[in-house]
Formats: C-alpha cells, sequence, structure tokens
C-alpha cells in the first residue's frame, strides 16, 4: 500500500484490513477499510501497536507512529447533525500530522477500530511538550449514522498510524428539529407499573438516530442508563431491571 491513493475500498477480508510490514510513510489516506476480521491496519504483524505512555521514541513499520486517542464524540441531534469529537495526540515533538476521523457501526474486539465511513480531517502540530497536543473537531456527518469513532495519524515523515481506540458516540436524547419541525419522540408507559424486579420500556421514532434514555430518582439522580445507542426507525423496547433499588417494588 505503500503511497497508496485515497478512497479504496477494503472489506471482508479474513486478516486485517491492511498490514504495513516494513518500511515508512506509506499513507493510508480516506479509505473505506471495514468489516475486515482483523483491526484496520496493522503496522507489523502483532496486532495493536500500544502507544508508548509518552512520546514516540519506538521504530518499525511507518515507525509505529502512534494514534490519536479521544476522550469524547458527542452527537447533537438537529439539522444538520454536529458531531464534536475532543482527543490527543502523542507524538515526536514539532511534527504536523493529519488526523482523519472515521464512523464505524462495530468496534473490532480488539477495541481498535477501521475505518468505515470517512468523516474528515484535521491537522496539529504536536509542538515541543511531550504530553502532545489537544485538539477539538466538528464534523456535519450526512447519512446514515455509527455508533463508534476512529482516526488515524498521518506525518510526511513516517507515514499513518493505526486506527485509534473505538470511542462510542454519545447524544443528547433526541430533541432536534430535522425538516417539518420537532422530533416526536414518544415513550410509552411502562408495563408493569408499580414492578418488583424489571419493566419493559416501549418507545417509538419517526426517524434513525441516537437514543438516550435514562431512569431518574426523585432526587434527579441518573439511577441507570437503560440505552444510548443509534436506533433505526421504528418501535423499540428495553427491559429495565431495577436492582438492589427497591424492597417493595418500584414504581416509574
Ligand atoms: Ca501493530
Ligand atoms: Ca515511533
Ligand atoms: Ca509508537
Amino acid at each position: 500500500m505503500g503511497g497508496a491513493g485515497a478512497g479504496n475500498t477494503i472489506e471482508y477480508n479474513g486478516g486485517r484490513g491492511v498490514q504495513v510490514l516494513s518500511g515508512i510513510q506509506h499513507v493510508l489516506s480516506a479509505n473505506r477499510i471495514y468489516k475486515n476480521d482483523g483491526i484496520g491496519i496493522d503496522l507489523g504483524t502483532d496486532g495493536v501497536t500500544p502507544n508508548e505512555a509518552l512520546g514516540d521514541a519506538d521504530a518499525g513499520p511507518n515507525g509505529l507512529t502512534n494514534f490519536p486517542t479521544m476522550a469524547s464524540a458527542i452527537l447533537s441531534a438537529g439539522h444538520p447533525l454536529v458531531l464534536a469529537i475532543q482527543g490527543n495526540l502523542k507524538s515526536a515533538a514539532s511534527r504536523n500530522f493529519t488526523l482523519e476521523f472515521f464512523w464505524n457501526d462495530v468496534c473490532d474486539p480488539s477495541d481498535n477500530g477501521e475505518g468505515h465511513v470517512y468523516l474528515g480531517k484535521t491537522t496539529v502540530n504536536t509542538g515541543i511538550l511531550k504530553t502532545g497536543v489537544d485538539f477539538t473537531v466538528q464534523f456535519n456527518p450526512t447519512g446514515s449514522t455509527g455508533h463508534y469513532v476512529t482516526a488515524t495519524a498521518t506525518s510526511v515523515e513516517e507515514g499513518t498510524s493505526e486506527f485509534s481506540a473505538c470511542r462510542l458516540v454519545t447524544g443528547s436524547p433526541i430533541v432536534g428539529t430535522p425538516e417539518g419541525g420537532p422530533m416526536a419522540f414518544s415513550l410509552h408507559s411502562p408495563a408493569p407499573n408499580p414492578f418488583r424486579e424489571s419493566t419493559r420500556l416501549s418507545y417509538s421514532l419517526p426517524r434513525a438516530g441516537m437514543v438516550s434514555l435514562s431512569v431518574f430518582d426523585l432526587g434527579g439522580r441518573v439511577v441507570s442508563r437503560v440505552v444510548n445507542a443509534h436506533k433505526e426507525a421504528g418501535s423499540h423496547s428495553a427491559d429495565w431491571a431495577a436492582k438492589g433499588l427497591a424492597r417493595g417494588g418500584v414504581s416509574l
């Protein structure tokens, strides 16, 4: 894949999506890499190569260049959608990097991801501190939405990193205003209610989106996050067990 162009689709491989076995400056940009059994990009043959705690002194294929870490990926419902990502890149000092971001329906069991839908990119310079550079980016994703964001880091000096760890996309409840007015999210009465052990919460969505459904106590504290995921349009239900909450039964 040395110097491979952008925009390839690399999918359904029995193993990793792309392996970089030797050399440096292999650039993998804006490819769709997904549904491979292994991780999306492997520098070497060892699976995920962890980042060092500080700096990036290790050597190997593509310099074993570090991948970004992401502290949050927050999707705000509305039209257009806004996806805000915060994170950090630790690497060699005073080096320019292009960070590319992707979203994915699923995460690899290694916890590091692939790159299904390319979201966009930003550029950073790592500066002189070994603690790296913080970044904040925003995208307006269109089309289908994903559950996980992943990222790569690419420098002219070393090439492209492996994919980052997956960052779960969290989102506000669906209160957006798509064309035609506010979203009609309907939550139906739980059944049974009151209940002793578990109850079923049913809701319906007029269109696909992120759903965050939590149970609060009377003091406003979150008792349980029942749902926090992307859901398709239609009717859904979630079972909630009031573990160790009340001996006399619970009323919602
Ligand atoms: Ca590796
Ligand atoms: Ca390195
Ligand atoms: Ca490294």
